[in-house]
């Protein structure tokens, strides 16, 4: 593994990015470490995952590694995109995931870690949904991960501004559960990581999957469904699409048309 470091005791195990050269963007490489590690995890039967990054970063991860998004006409978020596949990792493992948070968390990024049980941040942390600065139309189901954490206006602000939401607010509208001081961070995610591991964790598990299934029961008609994958594939198939990818690549604001 040379994108992530993973440590564990059979009772704790501790997932760290480690590729800040590239921000910790999420590419397949970087989402197949983090799979394995978690397998390793849930064989070593791990009673709680902590998610972090290297200490004192100022990036936690920079979200979808956007070099591996697709050039255009094709879902950039399908169904087994490394992204769905590691969100989807996260919410059916079987024992609580810790996010350990430093530094800014960007798109779909931000999704994994709300796709953790429970956020802990520290005050320079960030949150930016970034769909829409990069012409991307988020999937069905990661937007639901974002409505599960948040308030829907709140989404909807950030969704739509893609302005990244400082610590203090992001603990204030429920979107992180503890603001820690950078020094005191590590410990504080290892002792509730000790309390969770004297619980019993076949009830853990039981109640995690319970939570995934109740947050996931929502009415959608095939009907429905299939209108708004057509709405998005006229969005991924759009000019506006290769504009947001080619603009960040040539490190330029991008201009869309609304084609
Ligand atoms: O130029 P080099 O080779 O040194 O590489 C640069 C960046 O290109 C690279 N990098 C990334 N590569 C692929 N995918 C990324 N998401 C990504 N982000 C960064 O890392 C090297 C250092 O980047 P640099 O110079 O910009 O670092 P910085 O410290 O000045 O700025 C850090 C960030 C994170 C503020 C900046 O890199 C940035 O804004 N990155 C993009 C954040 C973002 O929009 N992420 C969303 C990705 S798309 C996604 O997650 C979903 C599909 S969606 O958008 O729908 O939610």
């Amino acid at each position: 593994m040379t994108l992530t470091r993973f440590e564990t005791d059979g009772r704790l195990a501790v997932i760290t990015m480690a590729n800040q050269a590239k921000r910790n963007a999420l590419s397949d490489a970087m989402i197949t470490e983090i799979l394995e590690s978690l397998r390793q995890a849930e064989a070593a039967k791990a009673r709680c995952v902590i998610l972090r990054s290297e200490p004192g970063v100022k990036i936690w991860s920079a979200g979808h590694d956007i070099s591996e998004l697709p050039k255009s006409h094709r879902d950039p978020l399908g169904w087994s995109d490394p992204l769905r596949v590691v969100i989807r990792a996260i919410e059916e493992f079987p024992a609580p995931i810790i996010a350990l948070i430093e530094g800014g968390v960007w798109g779909g990024a931000c999704e994994m870690a709300l796709a953790c049980d429970i956020i802990v941040a520290t005050p320079d942390s960030t949150f930016a949904i970034t769909p829409a600065k990069l012409g991307i139309p988020y999937n069905v189901t990661g937007l639901l991960t974002f409505m599960n954490a948040a308030n829907l206006h709140v989404v909807k602000e950030m969704a739509f501004t893609a302005r990244p939401v400082d610590a203090k607010r992001a603990l204030l509208v429920g979107l992180i559960n503890h603001l820690v001081e950078p020094r005191e961070i590590t410990e504080f995610c290892i002792e509730m990581a000790r309390g969770i591991e004297k619980m019993a964790p076949l009830a853990i598990a039981v109640m995690k999957e319970e939570l995934r299934v109740l947050a996931s029961a929502h009415s959608i008609t095939p009907r429905m469904f299939e209108r708004v994958q057509g709405m998005r594939r006229k969005v991924y198939d759009s000019t506006d699409y290769v504009e947001g990818v080619k603009a960040f690549q040539e490190k330029r604001p991008p201009v869309f048309q609304g084609e």
